[in-house]
């Protein structure tokens, strides 16, 4: 069901009565179920005529006794009864904003139509057309089959029943003659139109099943003449399901101003049906059968499988997704500083660079904050997170630390190296990304060399080398080919800072490659001397190896690393003025 088409019923209701005010036939296609309904609602055609752009479409939608029945296997024979005609009609109108003519068969007895307009005006339609046949009546298409036309008045009675319950002025009462479908004259049409219209009907269907469009045209004229005398000018509709050469335009000219194409969705569904059930009979697979089926994906995009998809998406961004901080290593660049405390526990500014990184967590509504520790694990303090230990954190790399976390991950999660600040803006933007792998890089060396005897973690872009520093411009694909601290950093495109996000997909592939690594191999492996030693930049590096896509999401400046006695001193400025 797509909710694109919504619409409140007395909006969509008035719209038929607007259409007519225009100078234009309406156009009006058959559904039977919801898929039909959006394909009817949907369809559009562009083009030129004469170096004029057009663009077609219809512009309402019938809902046909003939295909209602078909499509549950029944004849049209008003053994479908009312409340399930009802549910197909309300399962069109819940995915299409177009206006709604209903076939109403004969209507019943004058009762049962009055609850059938009450009903139907409710739900949204705009009209409903009824034919004066006696109940149960038989399909008009097919010949030989005996048609027994009601009594003029008992019809007319029935007529004016249904109009006198309505409560919009909107909802239009259509009278349908069968009079050419039973046999009798244009005569017989012509006396009865004149009596349906004094009691009330808001318009004509005539109806023929001949291929000669003689009788048609010649009701139109007389009708016209008729109404012209009278001063009533009623809507005059068409179904030209035989007399189909004839063309919107001359039918327009003719004085029709609605023209209902009545079967055409269910038909050719049908062809298609049986070609395919024969194609894979004949073939003993489905591979044949690929030309004449539309992919899978064509539905789920009608039927709005992909917004879902997409909204999921959002809604995994937006939830409070899970970070986890890997904060067990022992600093020995910073250990005169850092006087025997973690790293994270370093005053900056008056509070502890972990206290820096919850505060723009919280910012951002993100709360699920988990912080592994190792290294002087008792003393690691901070509102609102949780820790867990990683006791054997002295044998292994932060990556170990973070897989320490592996079941948090399991619905995707954010991964924040331990000694980073960033401004908040950063944070929000990962949020609001849809790829399943994205790290965030800084590109700030496509303008400045890289600071010497500092280690960083060089990224280079799929799409663009490093030619020449300060000319490059990037655009394109944000993947990531190759990274690690040992590339060199003259043909680096960015910086990675130590900001990752995770989907499911992205996390299972990260755990799935992690799991594999630490179990099958041994030694030297990627960057790192031990697989003991495999950094989070190694795995990833193995995962691109793999074929597995990582995306960079690109900042310019707006974070800082704390490595050195100097980066201390520049955060603690840039904090204290914050
Ligand atoms: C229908 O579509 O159900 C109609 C038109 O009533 S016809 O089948 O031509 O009678
Ligand atoms: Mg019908």
């Amino acid at each position: 069901m797509t909710l694109l088409n919504n619409i409140l019923p007395e909006i969509r209701r008035s719209k038929l009565k607007t259409l007519l005010k225009r100078d234009q036939i309406v156009r009006v296609l058959e559904a039977h179920n919801g898929l039909s309904g959006i394909i009817a609602n949907n369809a559009r055609v562009e083009g030129q005529t004469n170096e004029v752009p057009v663009q077609r479409e219809f512009d309402a939608i019938w809902e046909s006794s003939l295909t209602d029945s078909a499509s549950k296997g029944h004849p049209d024979i008003e053994v479908i009864s009312f409340d399930s005609r009802l549910q197909s009609i309300n399962e069109i109108l819940a995915v299409t904003h177009k206006p709604m003519i209903v076939d109403g068969d004969t209507g019943g007895d004058a009762n049962s139509f009055e609850y059938m307009v009450t009903k139907l005006e409710r739900a949204g339609v705009s009209a409903v057309i009824i034919e004066d046949k006696v109940f149960p009546k038989r399909n008009s298409l097919e010949s030989g089959v005996q048609q027994i036309l009601q009594e003029p008045e008992v019809f007319a009675q029935k007529i004016h029943r249904g109009k006198s319950v309505q409560i919009s002025d909107d909802f239009m009462v259509i009278a349908r003659l069968e009079s050419l479908i039973a046999g009798e004259s244009v005569d017989d049409a012509i006396y009865r139109v004149q009596i349906y219209l004094e009691a009330g009907a808001d318009g004509v269907m005539i109806h023929s099943k001949e291929k000669d469009p003689a009788q048609i045209m010649e009701f139109a004229k007389r009708y016209h003449e008729i109404t012209k005398k009278i001063s009533c000018k009623k809507t005059l509709v068409c179904v030209p399901t035989t007399y189909n050469t004839l063309t919107e335009d001359e039918l327009c000219a003719a004085g029709f101003r609605i023209v209902i194409y009545a079967n055409h969705l269910l038909r050719s569904a049908n062809k298609a049906m049986e070609e395919t059930a024969r194609t894979i009979l004949l073939n003993q697979r489905s591979f044949e059968t690929d030309p004449i089926c539309s992919p899978v994906r064509e539905i789920f995009k009608t039927v709005g499988f992909l917004d879902v998809k997409e909204k999921d998406k959002l809604d995994e961004n937006s939830k409070n997704i899970p970070i986890i901080i890997p904060a067990a290593g022992e600093d020995p660049l910073l250990s005169s500083i850092l006087n025997g405390k973690p790293k994270s526990m370093l005053k900056i500014a008056g509070k502890t660079l972990l206290d820096w990184q919850v505060n723009t967590l919280n910012k951002n509504n993100l709360t699920n904050i988990t912080v592994i520790t190792g290294y002087k694990s008792s003393q690691m303090k901070a509102e609102g997170t949780t820790f867990q230990e990683n006791k054997n954190y002295k044998g292994g790399s932060e990556l170990h630390s973070l897989m320490k976390a592996r079941k948090k991950m399991l619905k995707g999660f954010i991964m924040i190296y331990s000694d980073i600040l960033f401004e908040d803006h950063i944070m929000a933007e990962i949020l609001t990304s849809q790829e399943d792998i994205i790290l965030v890089v800084d590109n700030t060396m496509q303008y400045h060399a890289p600071e010497a005897n500092k280690v960083q973690d060089f990224v280079i872009s799929k799409n663009k080398h490093q030619p020449t520093r300060r000319k490059i411009s990037f655009s394109g694909e944000n993947i990531i080919s190759k990274i690690g601290s040992k590339l060199n950093s003259e043909t680096a495109t960015h910086e990675f800072i130590g900001l990752a996000k995770f989907t499911k997909t992205g996390s299972e592939q990260l755990i799935q490659s992690y799991e594999d690594c630490v179990k099958n191999y041994h030694g030297k492996f990627q960057e790192a001397d031990d697989i003991n030693q495999l950094k989070f930049t190694d795995l990833i590096q193995e995962m691109i190896d793999r074929g597995y896509i990582v995306n960079f999401l690109e900042i310019h400046k707006g974070w800082l690393e704390i490595h050195r006695a100097e980066d201390i001193d520049l955060a603690n400025h840039f904090l204290s003025n914050s």
